[in-house]
């Protein structure tokens, strides 16, 4: 089911005509509400009457979540306070916390492209969705219930923690579909073992791979796609996989025009390259941002898809920009070392990363933990993951083994990387 076929479905032409009105309205509306774009534009020379749109989107300078920091909390509006419906908040936990305010028209797109990302993982009306993202500021929670309520479905909203609730209230129920983190759906799959049938779940806010997408599937025996957002922008929604291709995650494109630059130079790259992703919003109100730097790596894709949807698809995050490890000079995303440890039959889908430095050199140590009892002799074991993965990294790791279910488990966003080579 397409929720609106309208602009899932557009013809190309047709979006690049709507995308590029959208475009010149929200520069000009940027100009004349935020003294901040004002200000950058005319150092760029750059009169949105002028402005010729998406052909000249290079043009506009890049905005940072630095620019969000400066002007915190409220000095990047384009709309006065009182018509603030909410505000949400990142779940950043360095510094200011990043803000993400909506006018009511915001809440309700928002609920909007939920309910296309829930309907792009197999949704229907009717269904009983549990929404076991956390509920709060954080924008997971809310905005796939609203979505889901959008969609015209019975939502449970349990919020994150006490799992074995979770895993009764599933059951009881009725649920049909699982909105939480994939680290979390891998817990819930743990400690359901087996009781918990489900037709999709819709999971993201942290990086995962098609290994982990296929222990998900197998625990819960139907389709688990991606969702991607971020709270700056609006939230979920952003971009979502469809349960027939699962191929790139369909970017809402009447909403959000997005890019691909070198991280390094902002240079805008060629399509299919990986590179970091930049957004425009073609309709946010209270806090439009004009090519908002997410510091997320990806590559993008246009062409229709088998699902009949025509939107351009980004790949899967491969990583943040800032969470590329450099050990030993080697560039590693944690996602490759997830890769490697989930190719193992032995090993449960659980892992950590723990980075010191000894004798002024950086040390990885990788902690994978046993699917099933421990063998009595570990040492094959621990030498054929630490040979995977310096195959696929390039820089050797130590590994540890631990006895199942002894590495911690998340409710929300795992921590994969402990970095300790700051530290004595
Ligand atoms: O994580 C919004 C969200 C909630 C997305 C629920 C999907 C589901 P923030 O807390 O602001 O918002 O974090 C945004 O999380 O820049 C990415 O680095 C990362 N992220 C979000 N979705 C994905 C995903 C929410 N599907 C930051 N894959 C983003 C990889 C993701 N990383």
């Amino acid at each position: 089911m397409i929720h609106d076929p309208g602009a899932e479905c557009m013809a190309e032409g047709e979006r690049r005509a709507l995308q590029a009105e959208r475009l010149r309205a929200a520069v000009a509306t940027a100009y004349a509400s935020v003294p901040f774009y004002r200000a950058r534009l005319d150092a760029a020379r750059l009169s949105p009457a002028a402005f010729a749109g998406p052909a000249e989107l290079g043009r506009l300078p890049l905005t940072t979540k630095a620019d969000l920091r400066e002007h915190y909390p409220f000095g990047l509006l384009a709309v006065p306070r009182e018509q603030l419906a909410r505000v949400h908040a990142s779940s950043g936990t360095r510094g200011r916390p990043t803000i993400a305010p909506y006018t009511r028209a915001d809440v309700d797109l928002w609920a909007e492209l939920c309910a296309r990302s829930l309907a792009l993982a197999g949704g229907m009306p009717g269904d009983v969705v549990h929404v076991a993202y956390g509920y709060g500021l954080f924008t997971g929670g809310l905005g796939l219930h609203y979505g889901a309520e959008r969609l015209g479905c019975t939502v449970i909203p349990a919020s994150a923690g006490q799992s074995q609730r979770q895993v009764t209230l599933l059951r009881d129920l009725g649920a049909v579909g699982l909105a939480c983190t994939p680290s979390y759906a891998l817990h819930l799959a743990e400690v359901a073992a087996g009781s918990v049938r489900l037709r999709y779940g819709i999971h993201g806010a942290e990086p995962w791979t098609d290994a982990m997408r296929a222990r998900i599937e197998a625990a819960f025996g139907g389709d688990a796609v991606d969702i991607y957002g971020l709270s700056e922008v609006i939230g979920p929604g952003v971009a979502c996989e469809c349960r027939e291709a699962k191929d790139g995650l369909h970017i809402q494109e009447d909403a959000f025009l997005a890019e691909i630059v070198d991280p390094a130079t902002g240079a805008p790259l060629p399509e299919g390259e990986v590179g970091e992703l930049v957004l425009t919003t073609l309709r946010k109100q209270a806090m439009p941002l004009l090519r908002y730097r997410t510091g997320d790596l990806c590559s993008l894709a246009r062409g229709t898809c088998r699902c009949g949807r025509t939107t351009a698809r980004m790949s899967r995050v491969k990583g943040r920009v800032d969470d590329m490890l450099i050990v030993r000079g080697v560039n590693v995303f944690p996602s490759e070392i997830e890769a490697v440890v989930l190719e193992s039959p032995h090993l449960a889908p659980h892992y950590q990363v723990v980075l010191t430095r000894q004798a002024a050199l950086d040390h990885m140590e990788v902690q994978a933990e046993w699917a099933g009892e421990r063998p009595t002799d570990d040492t094959a074991g621990r030498a054929e993951l630490a040979h995977r993965l310096f195959e696929r990294l390039g820089v050797h790791s130590d590994v540890t083994i631990h006895p199942s279910g002894s590495l911690p488990r998340s409710e929300g966003k795992a921590v994969r990387v402990l970095d300790r080579r700051g530290q004595a």
